[in-house]
């Protein structure tokens, strides 16, 4: 039996990340592939509850703890992931490592730097592909602006993205596509469809694992 892809959605707030997953799996769905989907946070698992806290400022935590909890949030998904994978069904994540390295390090606390951010998620499950959706922040406002969760402001915002695209270029991330987010939802749905059916049909060999 051929096995699942794992396929991640990445973005700044307000990018359309839950709306293309939501796209990408009814189209994927449609073709036949058996798709689940996973957001991460994931704020319904006890460690996703404090996670739910700190995020809406009700919780205080120091900034390596809590980078530690959002990592800790994805290995406790992390066999589901390879079980369904190595059973055939796709899995479309909203959000995952490369948002857990950026949006930490992005907080300029000098003891956490992006290669620290990223340690834990070495061993986790690598997507086959990740888009990060770039969106303009002129545009994110055009869709209602930031809210008022933590890390929801233009500054945080303007830094998480030049780490997101430092990302581009790097050594093990072949897997990154960048989209014009600021498109409309057809057209980026459209040029995610086609990259993630490419990549689906280029399937070789067990899922691999994040690297450094
Ligand atoms: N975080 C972290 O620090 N560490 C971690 O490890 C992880 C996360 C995993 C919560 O994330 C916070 O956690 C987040 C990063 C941090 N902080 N910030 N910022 P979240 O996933 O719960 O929340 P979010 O993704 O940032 O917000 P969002 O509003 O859900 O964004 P979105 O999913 O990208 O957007 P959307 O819901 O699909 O669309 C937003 C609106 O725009 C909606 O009205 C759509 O109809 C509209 N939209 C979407 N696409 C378009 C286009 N193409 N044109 C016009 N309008 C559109
Ligand atoms: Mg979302």
């Amino acid at each position: 039996m051929t096995r699942g892809a794992l396929i991640v959605m990445e973005g700044l707030d307000r990018a359309g990340k839950s709306t293309q997953c939501a796209v990408l799996v009814d189209k994927l769905r449609e073709m036949g592939y058996k798709t689940n989907y996973i957001r991460f946070p994931d704020r319904t698992t006890s460690i996703g509850k404090i996670i739910d806290g700190y995020l809406r400022g009700e919780v205080q935590l120091e900034d390596h703890a809590i980078h530690l909890l959002f990592s800790a949030n994805r290995w406790e998904l992390a066999s589901r992931i390879h079980e369904d994978i190595s059973n055939g069904i796709s899995i479309v994540i909203d959000r995952y490592s490369y948002s857990g390295a950026v949006y930490s390090a992005a907080k300029g606390n000098k003891d956490l730097s992006l290669d620290w951010a990223w340690r834990p998620e070495i061993g986790l499950p690598r997507p086959d592909m990740w888009f990060f959706l770039n969106v303009s922040p002129e545009e994110a406002e055009r869709r209602g602006g930031y809210g008022l969760e933590r890390y929801e402001n233009v500054t945080l915002q303007l830094r998480v993205g030049k780490l997101f695209k430092s990302l581009q270029g790097m050594e093990n991330n072949e897997e990154m596509r960048i989209v014009d987010a600021n498109q409309s939802k057809e057209e980026v749905a459209q040029q995610i469809f086609e990259l993630s059916s490419a990549a689906i049909g280029q399937i070789e060999g067990p899922l691999r694992k994040l690297g450094i």
